[in-house]
């Protein structure tokens, strides 16, 4: 799902990467090329050109080029548009005051409405439901009998109509009474489609909708017909008023496109996607999930969100300060040890961002828990005067620090050797929080590790 959009976007922004820093000139190249990948993945132009202006009104406006690396806040921007683009919360279907709850099924022909409906049905009776389907396309015999197969296969009653029902109307007055009667929630109503839209179809859709006042009017897109899937989108709600959408076949090498424009064309939420032709091939929209895989970054987000938390950016420049002053302390080292722990254990962390580049080099590099814990054990043992000068600390001091933390001299020598170390290499990096050969591979990323 989105395959081909995730590798456009991707390739965006391992190219940001490269860059080190966001400027305004490279900025514009980025969002060009955020333009061309999504247009390319069948985005619509006018989602495309709205999502942009929001990206881009955000980047500049908001302290991108400070904290963290701004490359990364500008995808959390991206990510947090498609976000909004696709919905923001996911969309259960709806159900009337008074039963029955009548869904209408929609959509052209070949796009997966008899399939959808039964897979609605399965879903509904897993929700605690009592759902029965009527299929209303009375053109095709094969139509009905395909529900027919697929009702026994998720256990969902239907009404089949009696000899002399012939007419989409008839069926579905008569499917509404039998639903009523027999105590079932909700009547699922599979209707005909058209290989494109004419008068006709939707003259018999409107006498549908108007006898059976549906709650929803659900919207069947075949993902795989990108900007032709978005169009019948839209001419369908003009003229029925759809109430949101189902989109098919989205387990195919489909361009992912449609999913985040016809939501913005319609302004109707997408309610659920079909991933396969079984009916248990069938999930709720989650507009969230949904960005993520487009961005294909794993959970980029609550990367940024735990790294913001744990680097005040206001906290490193007065580091960085330090440094330059000469008076980063054992104190000021414990406490980015510290904010490198809060991050919780790197390698988790690691597993959150998306595999490329840089950081396929950094899952190899392990940081060991336990040392850091003694560094922390041993900084604290020490007092206010030792932390803040490290000169004072002599033989008869180590050996009070390694009794008080519970290590040993040598685990105190080796601390002070590598903090001595550290505000060494430290000092050499300009205006960096980073030492040793992880920070020297960092060091784009101003992540302070050591
Ligand atoms: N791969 C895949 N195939 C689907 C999906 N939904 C429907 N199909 C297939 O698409 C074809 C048309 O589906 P159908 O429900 O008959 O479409 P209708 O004409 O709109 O009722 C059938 O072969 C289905 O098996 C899906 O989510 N994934
Ligand atoms: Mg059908």
């Amino acid at each position: 799902m989105f395959d081909n959009l995730s590798e456009k976007l991707q390739r965006v922004f391992k190219n940001m990467r490269g860059e080190g820093r966001l400027s305004a000139a490279n900025m514009e190249d980025a969002l060009r090329e955020i333009r061309v990948a999504l247009l390319e993945a069948d985005v619509h132009f006018r989602v495309v050109k709205q999502l942009l202006e929001n990206v881009k009104q955000k980047a500049m406006g908001e302290e991108v080029l400070t904290s963290l690396t701004p490359t990364q806040q500008v995808i959390a921007i991206v990510k947090d548009e498609l976000v909004k683009i696709l919905g923001s919360h996911e969309s259960k279907p709806r159900f009337a005051n008074e039963p029955p709850s009548v869904y209408l099924i929609v959509g052209l022909q070949g796009s997966g409405k008899t399939t959808s409906t039964a897979k609605l049905a399965r879903w509904l009776s897993k929700n605690g439901h009592r759902p029965t389907m009527v299929s209303v396309d009375v053109y095709r015999p094969a139509a009905r009998e395909q529900l027919r197969i697929l009702a026994r296969e998720v256990d969902v009653p239907i009404y089949t109509g009696a000899e002399n029902e012939t007419k989409p109307i008839d069926l579905a007055r008569s499917a509404r009474r039998e639903t009523v009667q027999s105590g079932r929630d909700v009547l699922l109503v599979d209707t005909a489609g058209r290989l494109h839209i004419d008068d006709e179809l939707m003259t018999e859709l409107k006498q549908l909708k108007e006898l059976l006042n549906p709650v929803e009017i659900l919207f069947v897109a075949d993902a795989m017909t990108g900007q032709d899937a978005v169009r019948s989108a839209d001419e369908f709600h003009k003229a029925l008023g759809i109430t949101g959408c189902i989109l098919t076949k989205m387990d195919g090498d489909a361009r992912g496109g449609a999913a985040l424009s016809i939501r913005h064309i319609t302004g109707q939420p997408l309610k659920f996607v079909g991933v396969g032709e079984k009916t248990t091939a069938f999930e709720t929209f989650y507009p969230e999930r949904a960005a993520q895989r487009i961005l294909g970054m794993g959970d980029v987000l609550s990367f940024i969100e735990k790294a913001q938390e744990a680097f005040d950016s206001k906290e490193q420049e007065k580091m960085q300060q330090k440094l330059l002053d000469n008076e980063f302390s054992l104190e000021d080292f414990r406490d980015q040890i510290r904010s490198i722990r809060k991050l919780g254990p790197l390698e988790s962390l690691l597993g959150m961002m998306p595999d490329m580049g840089i950081m396929k080099e950094l899952k190899n590099v392990k940081v060991d828990e336990k040392e850091i814990n003694r560094i922390v054990a041993i900084i604290d043992s020490m007092t206010r005067k030792e932390r803040v000068n490290h000169m004072l600390i002599n033989g008869s001091r180590r050996r009070r620090i390694a009794r008080g933390s519970g290590t040993s001299v040598q685990d105190v020598n080796q601390l002070l050797k590598q903090y001595t170390q550290a505000r060494k290499m430290m000092k050499s990096f300009s205006g960096g929080m980073l030492s040793g050969a992880l920070g020297k591979k960092l060091g784009k990323m101003k992540l302070p590790v050591f």
